[in-house]
């Protein structure tokens, strides 16, 4: 009869020398395969007497067994050794250069806000920056906006989920908060500009749920439209680089300005293009008016003592006009093709000594 436990050592041992899975399947279809060494013992079970059977039935299953497990434990560590190799053969070094070697560009948006931030950085303003993730009383409430009124509705605003306070953050919906947030920390005189990202829910050619805005703000004592004008017109001149740029301004509403106005540039459109600086169309360009006393005295300031100026403009609008890309979408859709043709050099930073574009 033949020893059992001589044959588990064997079966064993070949189980634990099986270099691969090949090797590993051949020792268990020798062991435990229909034909194999321990299945042909199963079979001599029929010839015994009961009682022996039944001792010598339960020791073969039970080395069946053992040898089943060894050769499934023996299975999953040849496994991760094929993978542990597999993954240092086929290692990827991503800083190598990709098989189409383009330059990489500067965003024509990240163009447009450079030169945005060097024109209004020569004239005196500093950049503000703050969180995209805001309340509402940054967002809303301080701007004058009356609680559950349509306007907050109108800015197709993302909320998120409540909190246990029950107090809903969003993404902000204008730079706005940042100038509430300045005018909060900081004292008189202010003169700084917001560039950044905002968001609304809301998604055609001309509208992206992302989307960049520079905002300004001037607060001073005896600040008037006066200022306003003079900042906005010079710096749409510099902007579109062109000596004299016409423009009108025409009665508006916003909630966080009082009076409020959107400024229109004189433009042509007759070649299919739109060029600045002539012709006998209007472009509507920005957004701007004088800070409402309600949102000076929400920001700590008295409104009897210092005036002020706002604005704000869409930046990859504005990228657009500038450069003549027609969809806005485009902008954001990462399409190399489109990155290659409108993208800037890295190495030429918009400053105003050695001119913008
Ligand atoms: C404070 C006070 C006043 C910011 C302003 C606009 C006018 C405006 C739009 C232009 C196109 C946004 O990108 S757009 O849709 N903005 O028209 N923004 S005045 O006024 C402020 C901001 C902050 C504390």
């Amino acid at each position: 009869m033949t020893d059992l436990n001589t044959l588990e050592s064997d079966v064993l041992a070949q189980v634990a020398a099986a270099g691969d899975l090949q090797a590993l399947d051949a020792v268990r279809v020798a062991a435990v395969g229909k034909t194999g060494s321990i299945s042909g013992l199963l079979k001599t079970l029929g010839a015994m007497s009961p009682d022996e059977r039944k001792e010598r039935g339960a020791a073969i299953n039970a080395l069946r067994d053992r040898v089943q497990s060894a050769i499934t434990e023996k299975k999953a560590s040849l496994e991760a050794a094929e993978l542990d190799a597999r993954l240092a053969r086929e290692t990827l070094d991503l800083t190598l250069p990709g098989p189409y070697r383009r330059k990489g560009s500067v965003h024509p948006t990240m163009q447009v806000m450079d030169e945005m931030v060097s024109i209004f950085a020569d004239m005196g303003f500093a950049v503000a920056e703050g969180p995209d993730i805001e309340d509402d009383f940054h967002n809303f409430t301080a701007l004058n906006f009356p609680e559950k009124h349509p306007a907050r509705e109108m800015h197709d605003t993302f909320f998120f989920e409540p909190k246990e306070t029950g107090e809903r953050m969003l993404l902000r919906t204008h730079t706005s908060p940042v100038q509430v947030r300045t005018m909060v920390s900081q004292k008189p005189p202010i003169r700084i500009i917001a560039p950044g990202r905002t968001y609304r829910c809301d998604s055609d050619a001309t509208h992206t749920p992302m989307f960049h805005q520079v905002e300004g703000l001037v607060i001073d004592k005896g600040i008037h439209m006066g200022h306003l004008k003079w900042t906005l017109e010079t710096f749409i001149a510099r902007f579109f680089e062109t000596d004299a740029v016409t423009t009108q301004f025409r009665p508006h509403h916003f909630p966080f300005t009082e009076p409020s106005a959107e400024m229109d540039v004189q433009c042509d459109r007759s070649g299919g293009e739109i060029k600045i600086g002539q012709g006998s169309s209007w472009l509507e360009i920005l957004g701007c008016g004088m800070v409402h006393p309600n949102v000076l005295r929400a920001c700590g300031i008295d409104p009897d003592e210092y005036q002020g100026f706002a604005f704000g403009m869409g930046v990859d609008r504005l990228g657009m006009l500038k450069y003549g890309m027609p969809d806005l979408r485009d902008m954001f859709a990462s399409d190399s093709r489109w990155l290659a043709h409108y993208g800037f050099s890295g190495f030429a930073a918009p400053n105003p000594a050695s001119g913008l574009s």
